[in-house]
């Protein structure tokens, strides 16, 4: 089954929206396998989003996710990365649909509250990153045969 790296960034954390915002993605049916909260250091910034370096807002994401703490979830579910990058809209708050996470709570692209892997590969680097292979848990849930 699909796995997806979740944070919820410091604005998330800050504002208090942690629990509406795992609330969504619960009430979607993903399964929630790993949680953590870290105050993230800049190796680990520089690391998570190495993609983004020389970019122009690179120095800013850095010091904005390194700010205060954040919440990293591992979610699994069919279409697991797919579902959840629905669900937390356009990068840009701005143009994000209401209906979405940054859409229904965010209004600036550098604070959108929630970081969710953009693809399969991209989410089992990301994943090693903040968890290791023993704080991913596996169990069965009863639910699981209504939401498959
Ligand atoms: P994503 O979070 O939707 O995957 P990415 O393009 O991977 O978006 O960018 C990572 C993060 O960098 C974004 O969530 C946003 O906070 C920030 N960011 C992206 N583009 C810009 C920009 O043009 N100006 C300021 N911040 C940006
Ligand atoms: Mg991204």
């Amino acid at each position: 089954m699909e796995r997806s790296l979740v944070l919820i960034k410091p604005d998330g954390v800050q504002r208090g929206l942690v629990g509406r915002i795992i609330s969504r993605l619960e009430q979607k049916g993903l399964k929630i396998v790993a949680m953590k909260m870290l105050h993230i250091d800049k190796d680990l910034a520089g690391r998570h989003y190495a993609i983004h370096r020389g970019k122009p807002f690179f120095d800013d994401l850095v010091d904005f996710i390194t700010s205060s703490p954040v919440i990293a979830i591992v979610f699994q579910g069919k279409n697991a990365v797919e579902i959840i990058r629905q669900s937390m809209g356009d990068t840009d708050p701005a143009r994000a649909r209401s209906g979405t996470i940054r859409g229904d709570f965010g209004v600036d692209i550098g604070h959108n509250l929630v970081h969710g892997s953009d693809s399969v590969e991209n989410s089992s680097r990301e994943i090693d990153l903040f968890f290791s292979a023993q704080e991913i848990l596996s169990y069965d849930r009863d639910l699981d045969t209504w939401i498959y």
